[in-house]
């Protein structure tokens, strides 16, 4: 079976004025779609062909198969990380929440483990992504990846991820990534987060 690219799972509108429909345009349509269909070009009568990407993730070692796999989970991930800005100005995980009350556990407040991500974010050489992630341990860690990486790979959980390639905010910022993470954060989507978060504890985060 090879592998499909998902729609994304809101309009190209819906992420403005923080993300416009011409970077979700890009980054969907040509980023994302590239990976998938180079992964199916790779796997393709190999017996890697019918190897789902978590498993992919999960055994190989980083060259062609993994980038191309974890670059179409990543970004599968990353577009449910975020939803339309419509929550009347509040960013912070629901009150009470699994994920608030890890956050506040492991990091101390919910600000210290947002300048701790965004540090990471922001401070990344090249390209990759910032990660939140539970370890083996039942504790949230904040990670950077360079390039396609995926927590899957060190046995931690992804939880809430930041794309930060290029690509993900040269239409809009240009090459100031500190302000794409300022807006970001009037995206994310905690109740994805949150699910992450029981599905993990319970044994492992689903991509859907
Ligand atoms: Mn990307």
């Amino acid at each position: 079976m090879a592998h499909v690219l998902p729609d994304l799972p809101y309009p190209k509108t819906a992420l403005e004025p923080h993300i416009s429909a011409a970077t979700l345009t890009y980054h969907h349509d040509k980023h994302h779609a590239a990976y998938v269909k180079k992964l199916n070009e790779l796997v393709k009568g190999t017996p890697l062909e019918d190897k789902s990407l978590e498993e992919l993730i999960k055994t190989q070692s980083p060259g062609m198969v993994y980038n191309q796999a974890a670059q179409a989970w990543n970004h599968t991930f990353y577009w449910h990380c975020m939803k339309p800005d419509d929550s009347g100005g509040n960013h912070t995980p629901p009150s009470g929440s699994g994920i608030e009350k890890q956050l506040l556990k492991d990091f101390g407040s919910f600000d210290k483990f947002k300048e701790q991500f965004t540090a990471v974010a922001a401070g990344h050489f090249g390209s990759g992504w910032a990660w939140l992630s539970l370890g083996k341990d039942h504790k949230l860690i904040v990670e950077g990846g360079h390039d396609a990486f995926n927590p899957l790979s060190d046995g931690r959980e992804p939880i809430l991820t930041c794309d930060v390639w290029e690509h993900a905010y040269y239409v809009d910022y240009h090459n100031e990534r500190p302000k794409y993470l300022q807006n970001w954060w009037n995206l994310v989507n905690w109740g994805f987060a949150d699910k992450n978060l029981t599905k993990a504890m319970n044994g492992g985060a689903k991509n859907e």
